[in-house]
């Protein structure tokens, strides 16, 4: 099966650092002594976004305890089919808000509140179309019983626990990823768990187990436990290899696990197993708080870039590889974010949500980090600035976010880096642990076109999870897998957004869940294309 992974030779790029085998700790101590001041590149178009946080009608805050140290996640999704994505955003000890879309060209969103969303002790929520009815439901992360909220359209939501039979434990979620393993049933849910709260020994080295759920006659069987768990706090299936099925990748904080644990991937099958050092996979340990997966190298495969304490993660598949065996690359293409960029006496950073999007519409993916403090914590930054890397050519990433106005200090947690507005260019969303929940318009002046692609397929899997779109202009192509599940406690189900450059139309060739693949068809840029199977 790994024949497969053959693919075009342009990942042929330089290996440099890890080839050196530099060790994380060494790695670390080469960092601080190199500045990592304002690396602004003038040749880079400019990017600008508006807070127009004070203009919502509304006000929210990710609040509470240590169990609300972390989560805060956010779901984008469009609830009432108007094709203005709409949100769901954890309160952690304050209520959990559903925010209807109801701007224009100016963002806005109104609370929609309703005792069926207005949920307490919410860390986070992922949208899926669990019963494949074309409605799109919510996967509720809880530091307690988990809720399934069933879309009736029109934003509005009716749990569905029970009839679905899906029977929840009382553990603390903070991950979550959904797959279709096969057409014939409903969806693969994996709930992923933190410290166990019931174990009076913790926390520390007390990490929970996780939860698979699989159907069968349109609802859940009991789950199946996943262990050892690590602590995690993100979790992806994703098709690493291109083998036509996704394995599960989780990202583990070490804070709690202490020495024993690290970080895994789940090869799926009727009874998942871990991959081992011997088929490729090597160990690693990292403060795992987020997973933002894109193809960034260009030989058609994802890339993973992990969250974490201090230096981030970017791992590549290393060529010709006969397993799951991948090379760190976040130094080489700047994506280290290693410590805020100002500010703060140079302690080094705390990183959750991350995600790519091409947000200059130049044809490249750009990368927006939350950063924030657990809360307290003194070794580690206070006043931790977001981050905005913008990609350029040779894929290598520079710091924008302060230009950008979007260098927040404030804890933040989960995000949303979509088009909010449908002006084809990519706003934000952050969650703030104890602070203010922000909106920023992106009013950069790019002459870049861009084109949005929505999967579609009857019975079930209705958003082709799983699918692979191509995207190709001027010779260059341009992979997404389409997912649910990674960043930090949130993510979207939303039109694929593509940034084109100069170029106005574009051929795309989708491979379906089920492996048969779309022709090539031609697309003009500038609206979203839904493209049915
Ligand atoms: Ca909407
Ligand atoms: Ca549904
Ligand atoms: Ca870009
Ligand atoms: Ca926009």
């Amino acid at each position: 099966m790994l024949a497969q992974m053959l693919f075009r030779p342009n990942s042929g790029n330089v290996n440099t650092l890890k080839d050196i085998g530099l060790t994380l700790g060494v790695l670390s101590v080469l960092l601080s002594s190199l500045s990592y001041a304002d690396q602004s590149n003038n040749h880079l178009p400019p990017v600008r976004f508006l807070d127009l946080t004070s203009e919502q009608p509304f006000s929210h805050r990710y609040t509470g305890g240590w169990e609300h140290f972390v989560g805060g996640g956010v779901a984008a999704f469009d609830c009432n089919n108007d094709a203005a994505p709409d949100l769901y955003i954890a309160g952690g000890e304050s209520p959990a808000k559903l925010l209807v879309n109801s701007g224009n060209k100016k963002i806005r969103f109104d609370h929609k509140p309703h005792s069926s969303t207005d949920l307490y002790a919410v860390t986070g929520a992922y949208p899926i179309d669990i019963d494949s009815d074309g409605i799109i439901d919510l996967a509720v992360l809880r530091a307690g019983e988990n809720v399934l909220l069933k879309g009736l359209g029109n934003c509005q939501f009716v749990r569905a626990n029970e009839s679905w039979k899906y029977v929840a434990s009382d553990r603390w979620t903070t991950a979550f990823s959904a797959t279709w393993e096969s057409k014939a049933a409903g969806p693969t849910l994996v709930f992923g768990n933190y410290v166990d709260r019931q174990n009076e020994a913790g926390p520390f080295g007390a990490c929970d187990k996780h939860e698979l759920y699989r159907m069968q006659n349109r609802v859940f069987k009991k789950p199946m436990l996943l262990a050892p768990g690590f602590c995690t706090l993100s979790i992806l299936f994703s098709d690493w290899n291109r083998q036509g099925k996704a394995d599960l990748r989780i990202s583990n904080d070490r804070h709690y696990y202490l020495h024993d644990g690290h970080d895994q991937l789940w090869q799926m099958q009727d009874q998942p197993t871990l991959y081992t050092e011997t088929e490729g996979w090597q160990t690693f340990k990292i403060w795992g708080m987020g997973i933002a997966s894109r193809d960034i190298t260009g030989d058609g495969l994802p890339d993973y870039l992990l969250t974490s304490m201090s230096d981030q993660k970017f791992q590549v598949l290393k060529r010709g590889a006969q397993g799951p065996e991948y090379k760190d690359e976040a130094f080489k293409r700047g994506m280290i974010a290693h410590r805020p960029y100002f500010g703060d006496e140079g302690r080094p950073s705390t990183a959750w949500h991350a995600q790519f999007g091409d947000v200059n519409n130049d044809g490249t993916n750009d990368l927006f980090i939350a950063k924030g403090n657990v809360d307290q914590m003194p070794g580690l930054a206070i006043k931790d600035p977001n981050n905005l890397l913008l990609q350029d050519e040779p894929g290598i990433f520079y710091e924008v976010g302060r230009q950008a106005g979007i260098a927040d200090v404030e804890r933040s947690r989960g995000a949303a880096l979509e088009d909010f507005n449908g002006d084809g260019l990519l706003d934000l969303v952050v969650v703030n642990r104890r602070a203010v929940f922000r909106v920023y318009q992106n009013v950069s002046e790019t002459s870049g076109k861009w084109i949005g692609v929505k999967l579609q397929q009857k019975g079930n899997n209705t958003h082709a999870i799983g699918a692979w779109i191509a995207v190709k202009r001027d010779g260059n192509i341009q992979y997404r897998e389409v997912t649910i599940g990674g960043g930090h406690a949130g993510g979207s189900l939303l039109p694929q957004h593509f940034g084109l450059g100069h170029t106005g139309t574009v051929q795309i060739q989708v491979t379906w869940p089920d492996q048969t693949t779309s022709k090539w068809q031609e697309f003009a840029s500038g609206k979203v294309w839904t493209i049915l199977k």
